[in-house]
């Protein structure tokens, strides 16, 4: 039950039964929440949510084989754990905002991915897709971050290079910048003109031509190899978390904004209802005085 509908129902209660076990029971769930401050959404996500991603996985999970898909695409796009995935990898320490508790995925450099087995890349006319990624030392050329090999492929087509590659609307490669084994927002966008490549929002490049879809086959989206550029391997190694897909392309403003709430520390909600609770505990004082 969420917080309107407890308070709500609480209230009700206070009508039919004794005001005292209302408010107790208000101030017990109050300081549960504030007791458990994970539970409150995280503000990328919903930034990330607000925006309406087909696929979303935030990579949370610390066992079992399922990488849930919060996307509108939902259980349909869920993720598969392939071989040995470290899924109680830290996330990015300087991201706050993505909450309490945050995982990411850690693997290679041995076999290690999550496979969708879905093509929920093929015939886009705009797509948008990012994550937070923490790449190892890279030797190999080909390395997979996530896409769908031979629709959109995404990852270092060598070790100092990212490539965004499509059939359809061409392909951009950008120096990448950073050294290896630290955290970094990453974005790609193909808005049917051309193809952006972003590091923590700025953009690194644009190229690619005009088209009105991107691509198609049938190799399902992976994340962090299991074949991003070919049908299998492109092993990445490293770490990622919340990686992101989108049937649309965002504007830097919008990516902008989701590196902005990863950053901003989320403040418990709760705090309103204790404040009611203690209200609520003031009446009860006032009856029972008056009593
Ligand atoms: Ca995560
Ligand atoms: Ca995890
Ligand atoms: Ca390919």
């Amino acid at each position: 039950m969420n917080a309107r509908l407890t308070i709500w129902s609480d209230f009700r209660r206070i009508g039919r039964d004794s005001l005292s076990r209302a408010a107790r029971g208000l101030c017990l769930f109050a300081l549960a929440a504030l007791a458990h401050p994970a539970a409150v959404m995280a503000d990328y996500v919903s930034a990330v949510l607000d925006d309406g991603p087909i696929g979303y996985w935030r990579l949370n999970e610390t066992a079992g084989n399922t990488a849930a898909n919060i996307g509108s695409l939902g259980n349909a796009a869920e993720g598969t754990y392939v071989s040995v995935v470290d899924q109680n990898d830290a996330g990015p320490p300087a991201a706050p905002g993505l909450g309490v508790g945050n995982t990411a995925m850690g693997v290679g450099p041995g076999d290690g991915s999550v496979q969708t087995g879905q093509s929920i890349l093929s015939n886009l006319s705009a797509f948008t897709m990012s994550a937070f990624i923490k790449p190892a030392d890279r030797a190999a050329d080909r390395i997979g971050l996530f896409g769908q090999n031979d629709a959109i492929e995404f990852g270092f087509i060598n070790p100092d290079t990212v490539q965004i590659w499509t059939p359809g609307g061409g392909s951009l490669n950008v120096t990448y910048p950073f050294p290896a084994d630290e955290w970094h927002h990453i974005a790609t966008v193909g808005n049917g003109t051309n193809l952006t490549v972003y590091f923590d929002g700025q953009p690194a490049g644009t190229g690619g031509g005009v088209t009105g879809n991107y691509g198609s086959s049938g190799f399902g989206f992976n994340i962090g190899g299991g074949g991003v550029y070919d049908g299998t391997g492109n092993q990445f190694t490293g770490s990622i978390d919340e990686v992101a897909v989108f049937d649309k392309a965002l504007t830097e403003n919008q990516i902008l904004a989701h590196i902005a709430a990863s950053q901003e520390p989320i403040i418990p909600e709760p705090s309103t209802l204790v404040l009611a609770a203690l209200g609520l505990l003031g009446i009860i004082g006032m009856r029972r005085r008056r009593r």
